[in-house]
This record gives structure tokens, C-alpha cells and sequence, in this order.
């Protein structure tokens, strides 16, 4: 009986050691809004004191890495991205179905020449992310399938700013790309996780991703013989439209 009693008060000890230590980790989750303007400006401030090395791609022949550098003393002659940036304002549905502006920026190093995926098609693409400290979180340097679906806003929206590319097939059945887009997306945690850590991202991090396109392929998840694109989001309010409510959006739902 003692032994039962003791082991309960240890157990009681050590319920509340837990619930202490988790109200000391967990903070609040914080004000969407908030921090989309937060993330702007820290985006703002990578934009602005950063560069690519954009005259290695003055040769159109270039097949090198982008890559993105600091501004100093040394390199001051050196174009900002903040010059070179195009941006689109996206508005994200938060869950209390407000919308809320987040800014989009992306860098457009070579176009593509082939069509441009929709938010919900197939890319063949090879990308690297990365965090404005330059950490890098994760990478595929060989291309591989990505259904836009699958991955965060930022990434799928911006995706669609690139085209793809052309290819041909070698004798040895490996493949040679062709003036496929290659570009770098730069987005708010709004786009990305948001107070969500994944891995080695950190809660409310803005991401970088660059990415090449290689190949886009048009989307009938349902194959109901309507284009993912034509029944996911006619609203616009970046959410898939489930007509029928039965938490089974249209592009997937085959009723
Ligand atoms: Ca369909
Ligand atoms: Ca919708
Ligand atoms: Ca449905």
C-alpha cells in the first residue's frame, strides 16, 4: 500500500513537471496578420542585401548553380535581388476564413519555353530550400515528380512562374534538358508552415526555394475528364472547392 501510494505521488510529480514545462514551451500561436508583415520586412531586408550571381547567366549557355551571396564592402557594385524580384500579392484564407495579403517574391533567372504549370499540376523539377540564414533544410539536385498539390503555397504558386523546358533522349536513354525555367521563390510563413516546425525549420520561417522546371504534366486527380485546374479552386480563395461538403474537394471527389 505504501508502495502504491508513493508511486502515485511520483506519478502526481511527474504530471506536473509536464504540463509546467510544456506551458513554458509553448507560446501562443501568433496573429497571422502580424507576422505576414513581420515576414515581409525580414524578406524585404534578404531582398535588399542580398545578390545572384546573375552575370554568370548573362551567358545563356550557363548551366551552373544560382547562387546567392551577402552584400559587403567588397561587392557593393552588386544588383540587390530587391531589383531583380518580381512579387504578387496572394491572399491567404486563414481558418476563421479571413483573408490576409502575403507577399510573394520571386526571381525569375530563366524563363522556360514550354508551358507553365497550374497550382494543382505535376512538375518534374529538381529544387534546394533554405532558410534566410541560408541553412539549407532540404534538396533534390536530381529532378523528380512534385504534384503542386502536395506542397506548401508559396512553393505551388510559384511555381507557375517559371515554364518548362524541352528535352531529348540519348542513346543511352538519358535525358538532356533544354531551356527549362530556373528561378528562386521567396515567401512568408504564411505561404509556408506558419507556426508549424517541420524538421530543422523553425516556426514562422520564411522560405527560399530554387528551383529548375523541368517538365509539366496537366492534372486529373479524379479522372472524371475535367482538368484538376477547371474544378479545384473557381472561388480563388486558395482553398479546393468541395460543392457537395463531404470534405472530399472536387478535383478528388468522383460523385
Ligand atoms: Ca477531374
Ligand atoms: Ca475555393
Ligand atoms: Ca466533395
Amino acid at each position: 500500500m505504501r508502495n502504491r501510494l508513493l508511486f502515485a505521488f511520483v506519478f502526481a510529480i511527474m504530471l506536473s513537471t509536464c504540463s509546467k514545462n510544456e506551458e513554458e514551451v509553448v507560446e501562443p500561436i501568433r496573429d497571422i496578420q502580424e507576422q505576414a508583415i513581420a515576414d515581409d520586412v525580414a524578406l524585404q531586408n534578404y531582398l535588399k542585401s542580398h545578390y545572384y550571381n546573375y552575370k554568370d547567366f548573362e551567358n545563356k549557355a550557363y548551366q551552373g548553380e544560382i547562387v546567392i551571396d551577402s552584400i559587403n564592402e567588397t561587392n557593393s557594385a552588386q544588383l540587390p535581388l530587391s531589383s531583380q524580384v518580381e512579387k504578387e500579392v496572394i491572399r491567404v484564407r486563414t481558418s476563421e476564413g479571413n483573408f490576409i495579403d502575403h507577399t510573394l517574391y520571386y526571381l525569375v533567372v530563366r524563363e522556360g519555353s514550354g508551358s507553365s504549370p497550374a497550382v494543382v499540376d505535376s512538375t518534374y523539377l529538381s529544387y534546394q530550400g533554405s532558410l534566410l540564414n541560408g541553412v539549407v533544410f532540404d534538396e533534390s539536385t536530381t529532378p523528380i515528380w512534385f504534384d503542386l498539390t502536395s506542397l506548401v503555397r508559396g512553393f505551388k504558386e510559384g511555381a507557375t512562374k517559371l515554364k518548362e523546358g524541352t528535352f531529348s533522349v540519348n542513346e543511352d536513354n538519358t535525358v538532356d534538358f533544354f531551356n527549362y525555367g530556373r528561378g528562386v521563390l521567396f515567401f512568408p510563413s504564411g505561404m509556408g508552415y506558419f507556426s508549424r516546425a517541420s524538421g530543422i525549420i523553425p516556426s514562422y520561417s520564411p522560405l527560399i526555394f530554387k528551383i529548375n522546371l523541368y517538365g509539366v504534366k496537366q492534372t486529373d486527380h479524379d479522372g472524371d475528364g475535367i482538368l484538376s485546374i477547371d474544378e479545384y479552386d473557381t472561388d480563388a480563395d486558395g482553398i479546393p472547392d468541395d460543392t457537395d461538403e463531404d470534405g472530399i474537394p472536387d478535383y478528388l471527389d468522383t460523385e
